[in-house]
């Protein structure tokens, strides 16, 4: 395919064109390069934006290894808040779940622009590897050959830039190209609605509580995740569409005391709201997550309701298999990697998206107007705190914890 120059420094050719600069973009970049292997980030947006947009916090122990063995920790293990409870109110109660007590495991909250910031600077400015911020119309061609290309509109000369490699990473998340460059037919998307919205709020204000709260009320489901000292995400449970300028600031709080509200609980500390948005709670799974040369990782593949705070640590997951396996087959000609890692990513995928159809039902289940199933809700939420057993079952789900998946 013929290649025009119009960047200062545009590579013909690299091995791996990865394609986002979200956690897993990033991640499988910085494996790539720590290995010596050179690839292209195309990212949609500018570097500012990336490392600004909030979403995540809750990231699992494994996950923070598996970015320490890797050289990608060193700014999160020095900053980032340990977690080793968390708090169901429910009946005009609290109950305390203390996941640490119970298997020694704990989790980590670290807001994700803060974990973005790291890993471009790591791969751009550390490892010096090469990303094209504010690319449009990205395309990508022959994913069968075993000479692919990736395609874009280059920002500044507005002419299109071709880039030849051996793989594609497809890491665009949920609104990106690559999914729907899967060969048609090959590929099976299967995706579950939960009918359920969630009012996302950031507040500039601290948590109420040390650790992370679930309200799980009559009137609907209300969360409350530490993000840092200065800010705090809530949710509130809310018809899917809804419109955000329908939860007014006295709403939102009056809403929040209300659902998280129980003997002897301190009340939401308010602040000024700096992001309401209405997310319509919904998942999906690309299987399998590869078509010719082209790799799916994070969000791109599978997306999962943030009921159970797991997107960021599939992503992870599958980033650490991806940049693993492409290394082994780029510097040794092992391909074993390449050919499981689909089955290998998709076992925890389905794994968490089981469990988060289960917690699912734990949030929503006495909001649902149907007497029995707020009864069954109800006694599942209280065998939590009366069974070791299903205790110990939650808490392994819960962490990410399993031995095997
Ligand atoms: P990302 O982070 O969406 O990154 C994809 C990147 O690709 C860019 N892009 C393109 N680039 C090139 N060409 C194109 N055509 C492109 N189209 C898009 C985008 O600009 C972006 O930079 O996907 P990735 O890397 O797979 O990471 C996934 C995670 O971001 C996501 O799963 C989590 O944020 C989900 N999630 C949570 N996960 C957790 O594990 N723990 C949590 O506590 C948690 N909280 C959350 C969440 C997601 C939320 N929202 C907004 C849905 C809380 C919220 C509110």
């Amino acid at each position: 395919m013929q290649q025009r120059v119009r960047h200062p420094d545009p590579p013909s050719r690299v091995p791996v064109v990865v394609v986002g600069a979200g956690p897993a973009g990033l991640t499988v970049g910085n494996i790539l390069r720590a290995a010596g292997v050179d690839c292209l980030v195309l990212e949609t947006e500018t570097r500012e934006f990336i490392e600004r947009r909030p979403r995540a916090g809750v990231i699992e122990e494994w996950a923070v290894r598996g970015l320490e063995r890797r050289g990608l920790a060193g700014n999160l293990l020095e900053r980032a808040g340990r977690h080793t409870a968390c708090e169901f109110r429910f009946d005009g109660e609290r109950y305390r779940f203390r996941y640490q007590e119970l298997t020694g495991r704990h989790h980590w909250v670290y807001p994700q622009p803060l974990l973005v910031t790291d890993l471009v600077r790591e791969y751009a400015d550390v490892r010096g590897g090469r990303i094209r911020f504010g690319v449009r119309d990205v395309r990508l061609h022959d994913l069968d050959g075993d000479r692919p290309s990736v395609s874009y509109r280059c920002p500044e000369s507005g002419e299109r830039e071709v880039v030849a490699c051996d793989f594609v990473a497809g890491c665009d998340g949920a609104r990106g190209v690559t999914r729907a460059s899967l060969a048609p037919g090959r590929a099976r998307v299967a995706r579950h609605d939960y009918g359920i919205g969630w009012l996302a709020l950031l507040a500039e204000a601290p948590p109420s509580a040390d650790c992370v709260l679930f309200g799980c009320h009559p009137d609907g489901f209300a969360g409350q995740m530490p993000r840092s000292p200065e800010v705090t995400r809530y949710y509130l449970q809310c018809p899917p569409g809804d419109d955000p300028a329908n939860w007014p600031h006295e709403r939102v709080w009056a809403e929040l005391r209300r659902r998280l509200g129980a003997a002897g609980a301190a009340p939401p500390a308010e602040g000024p709201l700096i992001e309401k948005r209405v997310l319509d709670m919904h998942d999906y799974v690309t299987e399998p997550m590869v078509s010719g040369r082209l790799f799916l990782a994070g969000d791109a593949a599978h997306l999962v309701a943030p009921i159970a705070a797991k997107g960021l640590n599939l992503a992870l997951h599958d980033a650490f298999l991806l940049g693993d396996a492409l290394v082994a087959w780029l510097t040794g000609d092992d391909d074993s990697g390449l050919a499981g890692y689909s089955r290998a990513c998709l076992r925890r995928v389905w794994d968490y998206q089981e469990f988060s159809q289960w917690l699912s039902e734990l949030y929503h289940g006495t909001a649902a107007g149907d007497s029995f199933r707020a009864g069954t809700t109800l006694a599942r939420l209280r065998r939590l705190f009366t069974s070791p057993t299903a205790a110990a079952a939650f808490a392994e789900q819960y962490l990410g914890t399993a031995a095997r998946y």
